[in-house]
């Protein structure tokens, strides 16, 4: 088996689970975008992945094309990037069967997200939560990616990637596998709760005004800027442990500027939090309002989505198509 050229081709995605988010945005797909102009770009929506815990269909079947509308919103081209749903790409699910017949348990025993999702329910949640780096790892691999955009979260599961990889290699002696990077881009990689600044924003959180959503409209982003948590401290500094939630705050300004911590300190330092978070509410606007509105008007078009998405999944096909069949070669399937 000839040994894999490096390549620069990426895979990345979102769980379409609704309420996209900030977060979602600056720690990942705004990187995403500017990957395109050098990279091969396979952006899938991670509905597999959605499913590891419980989804209502219809629902479901709303936030794969939502999400896929914020893809194309925040700037993701789908002429020049495939972007499609990872249930419609067989080679996903197949190939995390293979892989997961060849990851010993104990390196699924120390993930951390598996320990934090199922906390104390560990015996209720599903097998597939459980597994899930081993799904992630077939993503990845399928597509013999170079490289993939990870968010500080996804650090371990993309480690364990590279650990099942280079273990199937050295069981077959083959190189067959590329052992992907890791490219932790921007400042923003971990952007936190507007309730809380040592936990991190997300989607599951209960509480609507823990995030700024892609779909949320200008009075509402000034609204939970407003009610986001502060402190008494006078004036705006940057002090992750003393201050989490001024600091995210800055952090958030300086990365939607496009400017350094220290450039947007130069700005902030001697505001009051109110009026500091009417400046980032501005620039937050300024940001999101066209994405809002280009999201908004796709999601009204899901014909347009639905073509955009076969589109997709014909080209990840091509591509997994061909890995899944030589894979089988290298285990000793029969190709019939
Ligand atoms: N708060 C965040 N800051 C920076 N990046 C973030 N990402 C998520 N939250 C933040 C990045 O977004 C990408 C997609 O994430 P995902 O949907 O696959 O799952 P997640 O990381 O579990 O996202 P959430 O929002 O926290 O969802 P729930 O609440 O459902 O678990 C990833 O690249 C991630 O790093």
């Amino acid at each position: 088996m000839p040994s894999p050229a490096a390549n620069n081709r990426i895979l990345s995605g979102v769980q379409p689970t609704g309420n996209l988010h900030l977060g979602n945005y600056l720690g990942a797909i705004r990187n995403w975008v500017k990957l395109q102009q050098n990279h091969e770009c396979f952006y899938m929506l991670a509905d597999l992945h959605a499913i590891t815990v419980p989804q209502d269909p219809a629902l479901l079947r709303a936030n794969v094309r939502e999400t896929a509308a914020a893809y194309i919103a925040c700037g993701i081209d789908p002429k020049h990037s495939a972007i499609f749903p990872q249930s419609s790409v067989s080679g996903h699910s197949e190939l995390a069967w293979i892989l997961s017949c060849h990851t010993p348990l104990g390196w699924l025993n120390r993930m951390t997200q598996f320990k934090e999702k199922a906390g104390k329910q560990k015996d209720n949640a599903a097998l597939g939560l459980y597994s899930y780096p081993v799904l992630m790892a077939a993503d990845i691999l399928l597509y013999k990616a170079g490289f993939v955009p990870v968010g500080e979260d996804q650090k371990q599961h993309l480690e364990l990637c590279r650990d099942i990889a280079g273990a199937f290699n050295r069981q077959y002696q083959t190189e067959f596998f590329p052992i992907p990077e890791p490219l932790i881009l921007g400042e923003a990689t971990r952007v936190m709760s507007l309730r809380d600044g040592t936990k991190k924003m997300s989607k599951s959180d209960e509480s609507d005004y823990s995030r700024i959503n892609l779909t949320d409209d200008a009075d509402t982003i000034a609204l939970k800027f407003r009610k986001a948590k502060s402190d008494m401290v006078e004036g705006m500094s940057y002090d992750e442990t003393a201050r989490p939630e001024a600091a995210n705050l800055l952090n958030i300004y300086a990365v939607l500027k496009n400017i350094t911590r220290e450039q947007a300190l130069a700005e902030c330092a001697d505001k009051n939090f109110s009026a500091f978070k009417q400046m980032l509410t501005e620039v937050a606007v300024e940001t999101l309002s066209p994405i809002t509105r280009t999201m908004r008007e796709l999601i009204a078009s899901p014909d347009y989505i639905d073509e955009m998405l076969a589109n997709g999944v014909e080209r990840a096909k091509a591509v997994a198509d061909v890995t899944m069949r030589e894979l089988k070669n290298v285990i000793g399937f029969l190709d019939i």
